[in-house]
């Protein structure tokens, strides 16, 4: 299916008849099977194919309503995608939920049943792929015109299993029983080249333009997921590019003299290109095949991106008013010279024309701050992978550094510190660099991130363009995130707002904010929640074995596993808990469930040690007849989408817990908080502005803030020191150290203890006093369930900022500047 030509309609019917009719069609004629003898996948596929014709409709119309207004368009580049199940999202967009359950239960079977076979595309890591499909959802529901491109990974994020606690990798499969939710489009395909030589342009006195003869090609073979909005017709897609090898590639002749493994040597290469996403949240391993991988999404994606104008358009003049570029992150930032070479090598253009039209293509959004997470790549890498685009770096870099000598004559000091490349013993291209200097703007993901972005990361960049920098917040979908997750108070909101406007215009929650006194409001708010945690209850139980109280605090902590999070301050919460306990066992503690979630990147061995700490403490908390009690630690092994929409409703307690100035903004810390959940919170990324929309009052802040952390740094911090001065903080590293959670050896987690002694990188033992007073203070607030209650409905009325609609509207006004196109009704 192509996506830009006017096309005869066809449309299926909006009727629960012809949705039953379809259903028993698609099952014989699509699956082959009947009614009589389908089992649970032939259900599965045959509801998501019944279900994803009724978006194949819309999405033939939006592309013949995008054909017609030939707008601009937003690409979205993005080597992540957490699109988290598709089932659900889908029935609820083509408001065809209400027919499945009649219709299912008439066949005996549950929807429920069916939705174990939707697997979620783990096609992301963590914050800045769920960002990407959030930010997906919105521009569909707010009908943009746009575009995602991405990679289709074979095996996903892993799966996490735990064995003797520890944390185990298994690959994930998620294609395996296949997906029902893409279309191939082999039409589209495309070549890519790598390594090889270039030559002189003869006719080109200035060497800018060049050829490039590759030393190795790779086909890119398209398939797009349909991402449709709410409460409108439009259905965008996600074009994911998986790597075959090209046609010559397999080897007849070696297969012919019996070299089997040799003869599809070439394809192994090529495919492993899209084999597996890099399960790894921030630093960098360095792998050739990782750069691959980023140059191959590019090269693929830029390609589409120029057949789609071509479809409408001529000339290049027109080219950056037709096609905004959003670049997440640095991984696609090879888009900024691979469009150069496009436009100077191929298309013949003169170098100042193709720059001024990648300048005004590209986009930047950064989501760091940590220094390890900044992507460089070594010169001699890039010159053997990409010379060709090497050489375009050299040349932008040129040109750029004229620019920078210009502005600050005479000062060589801001010329090494802002060169695209850093200069030392081995030369590396800094790929944040090159995207400042090849886009219009550049923002950051929270206000406190922007503006240490701004002042320290890219100072120098913000000086000198200061126009660039722009910030946009975050958000989520309020439709996966309250709508899908949490069905029962998305009821109670939509019967106390009158009607369900507020999925679409989330500041509507406002409405809720003069019913926070209201006690019968309040006590149906307590019993939406306790009946969340009482079905998360039943499936913790179910998975871990562990028994949770639904009425006891729940307190959750999930999110990947970094030391800048911190979850190692939580643990020594949790073990003053117990210390506590343990030592006054008669007194009264306010009951607690503690929540963990989240993976840690294989190769990151400090967090998997920690990991392996908190199962460990988990088993001696629940295990202990006296500290059982009062206290339960679970962890529910590979947290993901899926798991997210089923722990968020039922939290009470956020923990957003990072060092402040450490974390970008956090999303997850929005999707607790518009649940519900009060948050303990540090002064860092978007708590900041959590707690000025919800209150003080109505968050429970900790911790230093930015310049405190920066200052105990720089007067040369020593966390021993703080170890000392606090008998609690003494007693809960040396229970650790004492071999408590390992059946009485030392050494097992003597590493955790003499990182928390040694350097406490993240400061955890500086804030540990002023954490665990506060979580005192949570306790205390617990004990008044209307004022807890208050304080939770407040939370959510006044969360409406954090949708993504609006941080889509946001990149629409100041950065994208384009404009909706209505896709009409059938
Ligand atoms: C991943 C790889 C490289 C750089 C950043 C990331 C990433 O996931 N960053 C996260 O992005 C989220 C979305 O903007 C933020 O909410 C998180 O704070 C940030 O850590």
């Amino acid at each position: 299916m192509t996506e830009a030509r006017p096309r005869p309609r066809r449309t299926v019917g909006d009727s629960l008849e012809e949705f039953e009719r379809d259903l028993i069609s698609n099952l014989y004629y699509q699956r082959g099977t009947t009614i009589e003898s389908a089992s649970g996948p032939d259900g599965y596929h045959t509801l998501a194919v019944t279900v994803r014709d009724r978006l194949v409709d819309r999405y033939a119309r939006t592309a013949a309503a995008h054909y017609a207004a030939n707008p601009r368009f937003v690409y979205y580049l993005s080597a992540e995608y957490l699109l988290g199940r598709q089932l659900r999202q889908n029935l609820l967009y083509t408001d065809t939920e209400r027919w499945v359950r009649p219709i299912a239960e008439d066949l005996g079977v549950s929807p429920e049943a069916l939705e174990v076979y939707d697997v979620e595309p783990g096609l992301g890591n963590g914050g800045l792929g769920r960002l990407a499909a959030c930010l997906m959802d919105s521009m569909a529901t707010l009908d943009i015109p746009a575009v995602g491109y991405g990679i289709r990974y074979e095996f996903g994020i892993f799966k996490q299993t735990f064995r003797d606690g520890k944390q185990v990798e298994r690959p994930d499969d998620w294609t395996f029983y296949g997906n029902p939710w893409e279309f191939p489009a082999p039409d589209d395909r495309q070549l890519v080249g790598f390594y090889g030589t270039t030559v002189a342009d003869p006719k080109d006195p200035e060497n800018l333009r060049r050829k490039w003869t590759p030393g190795e090609t790779v086909r890119g073979e398209p398939s797009h997921m349909l991402v449709p909005g709410y409460g409108t017709q439009t259905v965008n897609i996600i074009r994911l590019w998986q790597a075959r090898a090209s046609r010559e590639s397999f080897d007849l002749a070696r297969f012919g003299v019996g070299q089997y493994v040799e003869a599809v040597d070439d394809i192994v290469r090529a495919e492993n290109i899209s084999k597996v996403l890099y399960p790894d949240d921030s630093t960098e391993p360095g792998r050739e095949l990782r750069l691959k991988q980023q140059y191959f999404l590019v090269a693929c994606s830029l390609r589409d991106i120029i057949r789609r104008y071509r479809l409408r358009n001529s000339g290049w003049e027109g080219f950056a008013d037709k096609v905004v570029i959003q670049l997440n992150d640095t991984h696609p930032v090879m888009a900024v010279t691979e469009l150069m070479r496009l436009l100077v090598d191929e298309h013949g253009l003169g170098w100042d024309e193709a720059w001024g039209i990648t300048r005004r293509t590209f986009n930047y959004t950064c989501h760091t701050l940590l220094p390890e997470a900044l992507e460089t790549w070594p010169v001699q890498l890039l010159e053997r992978l990409l010379p060709r685009h090497m050489e375009i770096v050299y040349a932008i870099n040129h040109f750029f550094l004229e620019e920078v000598r210009q502005a600050y004559p005479g000062d060589e000091d801001v010329v090494r510190r802002m060169s695209i490349i850093q200069e030392g013993d081995e030369r590396r291209v800094r790929m944040a660099h090159l995207a400042v200097v090849g886009s219009t703007a550049v923002n950051g993901v929270a206000e406190l991130h922007t503006k240490l972005l701004a002042g320290t990361t890219l100072h120098d960049f913000a000086q000198l363009w200061p126009e660039r920098f722009h910030n946009v917040t975050n958000g989520v979908t309020p439709r996966r995130f309250l709508r899908m997750a949490n069905p029962a108070l998305s009821e109670l909101i939509t019967e106390m707002l009158g009607d369900e406007g507020w999925l679409t215009d989330l500041e509507r929650l406002h409405g809720l904010g003069p019913h926070a006194d209201d006690p019968a409001f309040r006590a149906a708010w307590r019993d939406v929640k306790r009946h969340n945690k009482a079905g998360l209850a039943a499936a913790v139980e179910r998975s871990t074995g562990v028994l949770i109280d639904p009425d006891a605090l729940c307190d959750v902590m999930i999110k990947r596993f970094h030391e800048y999070k911190r979850q190692q301050l939580k643990l020594l919460h949790v073990i003053t808990m117990m210390n506590r306990i343990r030592a006054d066992p008669q007194a009264t503690y306010v009951p607690r469930t503690v929540l963990f979630g989240g993976k840690a990147a294989p190769g990151y061995h400090a967090m998997k040690l920690l990991i392996e700490l908190v199962n460990a403490v988990a088993g001696v908390v629940n295990t202990d007849p006296v500290v059982s009690r009062y206290l339960r630690v679970v962890f529910p092994a590979d947290y993901n989408v899926t798991k997210a929409q089923f722990i968020i409703p039922a939290a009470d307690l956020s923990e957003q817990i990072s060092l402040a100035g450490k974390e970008a903004s956090g999303t997850g810390n929005m999707k607790l908080a518009l649940n519900g959940a009060l948050t303990i919170g540090t002064l860092d990324g978007a708590n900041i502005e959590i707690r000025d929309r919800v209150g003080a009052d109505n968050f429970f802040l900790f911790g230093m803030d930015t310049p405190a952390a920066t200052a105990l740094r720089r007067s040369g911090y020593s966390p021993r020191s703080f170890y000392e001065a606090d008998f609690e903080l003494r007693l809960a590293v040396d229970t650790i150290a004492s071999g408590t959670f390992a059946k009485g050896d030392r050494d097992v987690f003597a590493p955790v203890v003499d990182a928390m002694l040694g350097r406490d990188e993240y400061m955890a033992l500086a804030d540990y006093r002023s954490y665990v007073d506060c979580q005192d203070t949570v306790a205390e607030a617990w004990t008044d369930p209307d004022r807890w209650t208050r304080m939770s409905i407040l939370n959510t009325a006044r969360c409406g900022f954090f949708s993504s609609d609006r941080t889509v509207r946001e990149y629409c006004e100041q950065i994208w500047k384009v404009d909706p196109v209505r896709v009409g009704e059938a």
